[in-house]
């Protein structure tokens, strides 16, 4: 299985065409291509914007980016300065090693420390180990956050998958969220926005601007539209977020491509409500696989 280890970034190709590529850079999956069972030849499966920057300078609009110790705006005290979605996606994480390299599957470790640049704005003890594993119709990305502290208190967090899933934004549906209670972030009143609401649609679609946090998801769902479909399957993600900007926020946004926005929805497992956490010395893993249905 072949791996290639570019200046920036990393390959990995599958026997039978599919690929993934990653930028050391926020430790973003900027690329993965894979057929399905019915449709073999790889297409890619993420999108990644036209403007994204890709040189390090911003976090990358597209793919797969890595939120972690925060979602959206720090609202813990120890995040009190760390930008939107935390530091994960903005640091430049270092190749570890290559964990598995078969004719199934290859899987690469990238790990990322206190850095100086995270130090001046995060003073807790942690390591990360991001996992990502290519398959021929699979994609795997498993988050390992070590608490290194010699002393006893817990770390807290939220971690998070933006995916930004390659799709016609207006046919996307996304089950089943049915019944699931939801926060709807596209609210203008703070109260709007801290109102639980309950799904009461079968397929969730983002023909309108969309930001919806489902608190206590299922741990599978798939995202489906006409001629395509991914599955999502995850582990020690509660909530899912369910984002598409439309033009109403899309065209705000300066590294997102005009109508970009009808190009994707961006299906989010994480733990966001609330803060998970780890014991000094113990290590949690969140972890999801992305699979062409
Ligand atoms: O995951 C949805 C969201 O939190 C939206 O509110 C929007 O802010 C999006 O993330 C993109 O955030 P970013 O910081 O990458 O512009």
């Amino acid at each position: 299985m072949p791996f290639q280890r570019l200046d920036n970034r990393i390959v990995l190709t599958h026997p039978k065409g599919a690929s993934a590529e990653l930028l050391l850079f926020g430790a973003t999956i900027i690329s993965w291509k894979a057929g399905s069972q019915a449709n073999p030849e790889p297409t890619e499966r993420l999108f990644l914007s036209l403007k994204a920057f890709l040189d390090g300078s911003k976090p990358v609009r597209g793919g797969i980016p890595v939120v972690f110790p925060c979602f959206g705006p720090p609202t813990h005290p120890e995040h009190s300065r760390l930008a939107q979605h935390g530091f994960a996606r903005s640091e430049t994480w270092e190749f570890d090693s290559v964990v598995t390299d078969n004719a199934d599957s290859v899987s690469v470790r990238l790990t990322l420390g206190p850095t100086p640049s995270i130090t001046a704005k995060y003073n807790r003890s942690f390591h990360l180990a991001y996992v990502v594993t290519l398959e021929e119709h699979r994609l795997s990305t498993d988050l390992h956050v070590t608490n290194t502290s010699t002393s006893p208190d817990n770390l807290e967090f939220q971690a998070l998958f933006h995916n930004y899933i390659l799709a016609p934004a207006d046919q996307i549906l996304v089950r089943p969220l049915q019944n699931i209670m939801y926060y709807d972030k596209t609210e203008t009143t703070e109260e709007g926005r801290n109102n639980a609401k309950v799904e009461s649609r079968s397929g969730v679609d983002v023909h309108k601007y969309t930001d919806s946090v489902y608190e206590g998801a299922p741990q599978e769902y798939e995202v489906t539209w006409s001629g395509g479909g991914l599955r999502i399957r995850t582990s020690e993600l509660k909530d899912v977020v369910i984002w598409n900007p439309q033009k109403k926020a899309g065209s705000k946004m300066a590294d997102m491509e005009d109508g970009g926005w009808e190009r994707f929805v961006c299906v989010e497992p994480g733990y966001v409500r609330g803060f998970t956490n780890v014991g000094a010395g113990n290590t949690w893993v969140g972890r999801q696989v992305l699979s062409v249905m």
